[in-house]
């Protein structure tokens, strides 16, 4: 039987490796998603922006980061705007304007928002809450902006 020799077995192993640092580089890179919001210019207070990285997760209180943005801080014309910088990857966003400021999206006894909310891809609900699936976007190494439309209610 033949056998390899040590030369090609060190040789396979170094490719390994180098795949292997590779994909460890890629997990430290990040991208960045520019969120702009309308419908808040005559608002004021604060939005909170909180990032969901699965289906599981989503729009509960397990969450990848939540950002408070100040309305006034983040003023850009008629648009709040604000950046997150997060691993490549897929996510949904969820926007809640925190109109009473205690911090917490204000709901009703059956769970319906008494805050005014939106998510990515302002995706809308239609039967119970909004699916994880129409509010998923891909984050890759070119920045990408999520214009979000916030409602009154
Ligand atoms: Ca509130």
């Amino acid at each position: 039987m033949k056998c390899w020799s040590k030369s090609v077995v060190h040789t396979f192993m170094y490719v390994l490796l180098g795949v292997a640092s590779q994909l460890a580089l890629a997990d430290e890179l990040t991208g960045i998603v520019t969120v702009e919001i309308s419908g808040l210019q005559e608002a004021a207070g604060n939005v909170y922006i909180s990032v969901y990285d699965s289906d599981d997760t989503w729009l509960g209180d397990e969450v990848v980061l939540t950002k408070k943005v100040v309305i006034a801080d983040a003023l850009d014309g008629e648009l709040v705007r604000t950046e997150l910088q997060l691993p490549l990857g897929e996510y949904a966003l969820s926007v809640f304007y925190d109109r009473d400021d205690d911090g917490e999206l204000d709901t009703n006894f059956i769970g319906i928002p008494k805050e005014p909310v939106a998510l990515s891809n302002n995706a809308t609900a239609k039967f119970g809450p909004p699916s994880y699936e129409d509010a998923v976007f891909v984050l890759g190494a070119q920045p990408i902006i999520q214009s979000i439309i916030m409602r009154d209610i």
